[in-house]
């Protein structure tokens, strides 16, 4: 009797455990925390009595440990393992089944969770899209869907959905703000961090398939035989998780390591040493993914230093993976100093002329913009330019001209603003995510990338919120069509509280932080005024640089007349790179979407917006209201103190006062500086800045201080 008491008042305890014990983040959103619902806790029970693994294969074996450790956290007991059902009911059998895909187009790796004689049953082709079901069925949990009918269903529909570490073999991260890169590569392959397991499980429960392992602007050290066998190692935790490793090459290899005179992807020597390169890879890593290059970028070698071009270098690479089940992904992030021309049309002069010139083993990787991951680009004009060549849309989670880890950017709106955009290709709804999932030019093959946001901090990102970002990319990877909003309330569920009210505010406001960044930061169209090299805070002013295009000045134009970049037919005629319907859309300064306003049109400070307001008023006006905003995120923030983890509230409230801080600055250093050449008031009701221009211009230079 006494015991019988005891049981609810444990759980009600074990319920509030996160309240007492800090969460870390560590967990990301893959935490398991007891259902404190007691009914709800009960029909769980009632559903998950035990699991039949269904096979010895490790991918199977990982799906059931999976579901074991979510169920034991989530049930508060122990969920045996047992050989086969012999006709028990109350539940999960997972089975591989080829012939899961007759009655729904499932493919290799989609899904199907239902219930079967009182059993749920998770099925699909092949091990891993078991595994992908068996996460499916942890997220009902975790969100607390009932389990009562079962009937879930999803196929992915991009093939490759990867991330791309920008790690270094010294251990930093190139544009990283999560502490050093989570891959230790002095120690392996003798010793296994902990963590690449847990890093595999959060890739696998989103479903994402491949990992570049390596930074774009690469070193040949990763293609040394040293390195291949730490790299194998890698590749053989991620392996159960359905995760395929990739490298970034550095296309000079045959030189500084192969020893060879050049690097002619025509040189029938560097031919040779790629392909048994490549052999060597495939040795040490049977199920290798591929490779990812950066050439004649930044810097960085290329077969144009031989003459040739994109297409020579990327079909000699699909060349050396001949036979081999892997793939090429070749960067169009290219871009040469030139003063009088536009950075916008570099990389569509250098690739459109290739299309259809490269092997069938060959994606080209287009960022979502044409410039650089800025907070607010137009979608790249490759997307919907290149029918005879699949393209892989690069995106960047890391938040590089986004406030590092210290503001809130929730990225989900950014990724679908660019997914649904239309390019007009093929007629209406051939959107840029129909263009990468194949499905507007027919290609067998298809691909996505995000460049990770993650390192070895406690909780991965740095900024708790950050979280969502990882999580945001793997579920649009694996299916575009969900909604931004959707996203957040799931992965607010997941990672951070279940409270209804609680994570209404919460999406909410995730929902809001991009165009709350966008408005205090680069309003109405404005892009790349952001510091030097550092890529933090304002810059507008900055007007020299080792490379043109480099400077702010270079991208917003501004003059005694007015403000933007003129890429109509009167100015460098950008726009001509999208289709008719495209160009129309945009064409017009009048009827152009204010979002993309100064993207495409060079516009008199005087002149009268469609929202009733000069251009000048108006530019007031967002990056005020915008920098009040944060304000504004503050306090829904503050309303859910008490259903969060107190330390992970406070973290963010600590963030986000430096955001508002900060804010402020883009605020006053933007307004300030285009005052210089507006030569107008701060319109009613905004106070002008308490600093002058000098003020803010220093805060720059300390940044930037060695
Ligand atoms: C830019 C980054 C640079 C990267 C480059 C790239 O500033 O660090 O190497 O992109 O994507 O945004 O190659």
């Amino acid at each position: 009797m006494l015991l019988r008491s005891l049981v609810p008042l444990l759980f009600t305890l074990l319920a509030a455990a996160p309240f007492c014990v800090a969460d870390d983040g560590y967990r990301l959103w893959l935490k398991y925390d007891v259902v404190a619902d007691a009914a709800l806790r009960k029909e769980y029970q009632r559903a998950a009595q035990f699991i039949v693994a269904g096979g010895e294969s490790a991918t199977l074996k990982t799906a059931a440990e999976e579901l074991q450790q979510g169920l034991q956290g989530m049930l508060g007991k122990a969920v045996p393992m047992v050989g086969e059902e012999k006709g028990r009911k109350g539940g999960i059998i997972l089975r591989t089944d080829a012939a899961a895909a007759k009655n729904a187009p499932l493919g290799p790796e989609g899904y199907r969770v239902f219930t079967d004689k009182q059993n749920i049953v998770i099925t699909g082709r092949t091990d891993a899209a078991v595994l992908y079901g068996s996460f499916a069925l942890l997220r009902q949990l975790q969100t607390r869907q009932p389990l009562t009918n079962l009937a879930l269903t999803s196929t992915p529909k991009i093939q490759h959905r990867l991330l791309n570490h920008w790690d270094n073999p010294n251990g930093t991260v190139e544009r990283g703000y999560a502490g050093s890169s989570i891959w230790k590569w002095y120690e392996l392959p003798e010793v296994i961090d902990p963590r690449y397991r847990d890093y595999a499980r959060a890739n696998a429960s989103v479903g994402i398939n491949g990992v570049v392992l390596n930074n774009v602007n690469a070193s040949a050290r990763y293609l040394t035989a040293e390195y291949l066998q730490k790299v194998a190692a890698v590749a053989g935790v991620l392996r159960p998780y359905g995760i395929r490793v990739y490298l970034s090459v550095f296309w000079a290899a045959p030189k500084t390591i192969g020893g060879l005179p050049t690097a002619d992807p025509l040189d029938q020597k560097v031919r040779q040493w790629w392909t048994s390169k490549t052999d060597e890879i495939y040795r040490a890593i049977p199920d290798f993914g591929g490779f990812l290059v950066k050439a004649n970028s930044e810097g960085e070698p290329g077969p144009q230093d031989y003459g040739r071009h994109h297409a020579d270098g990327a079909n000699m690479l699909a060349a050396a993976l001949g036979q081999h089940d892997g793939l090429v992904m070749w960067r169009a992030f290219v871009y040469k100093a030139d003063a009088k021309g536009d950075r916008f049309k570099a990389a569509s002069q250098e690739f459109l002329p290739l299309d259809g010139k490269f092997a069938p083993k060959v994606l080209v990787q287009v960022k979502n913009g044409p410039i650089d991951f800025q907070a607010r680009e137009p979608f790249h004009p490759l997307f919907g330019a290149m029918p005879r060549t699949p393209l892989v849309l690069e995106v960047q989670l890391t938040q590089e001209y986004l406030g590092f880890a210290t503001h809130a950017v929730y990225l989900a709106p950014l990724i679908k603003e660019c997914l649904d955009a239309d390019t007009h290709a093929k007629g209406p709804a051939s959107t840029v995510a129909r263009v990468v999932d194949g499905s507007v030019d027919q290609h067998a093959v298809s691909g996505i990338a995000g460049v990770a946001n993650i390192g070895a901090d406690r909780n991965w990102t740095g900024h708790p919120l950050g979280q969502a970002n990882w999580y945001a990319y793997g579920r649009l990877a694996w299916d575009h069509t969900l909604t931004s909003q959707a996203i957040a309330e799931e992965w607010t569920r997941q990672t951070l509280t279940t409270e209804p009210r609680a994570v209404a505010t919460v999406a909410g406001l995730m929902q809001q932080t991009r165009s709350i960044y966008v408005r205090y930061t680069t309003p109405l169209g404005l892009h790349h005024i952001m510091g030097q090299s550092i890529h933090y805070g304002p810059e507008p002013w900055l007007a020299q640089s080792d490379r043109p295009d480099w400077t702010s000045v270079y991208y917003h134009r501004a003059d005694s007349e007015g403000l933007g970049f003129d890429r109509t037919a009167t100015g460098s005629n950008a726009l001509k790179l999208y289709q008719p319907a495209v160009q129309q859309l945009w064409g017009n300064p009048q009827t152009i979407a204010p979002d993309y306003l100064l993207w495409f049109h060079h516009v008199p400070w005087s002149q009268p917006l469609s929202t009733g307001r000069t251009l000048w008023d108006e530019l007031c006006t967002r990056y005020y209201t915008g920098a009040d905003s944060v304000q504004w995120l503050q306090q829904q923030w503050a309303s859910v103190r008490p259903q969060l983890d107190a330390a992970l509230h406070a973290d963010v409230a600590a963030r986000l006062q430096t955001q508002h801080k900060e804010a402020l600055w883009w605020r006053d250093a933007c307004v300030l500086y285009f005052q210089t050449w507006s030569r107008r008031p701060i319109p009613a009701p905004f106070t002008p800045p308490q600093r002058t221009l000098a003020d803010v211009k220093q805060l720059v230079d300390l940044y930037q201080l060695r």
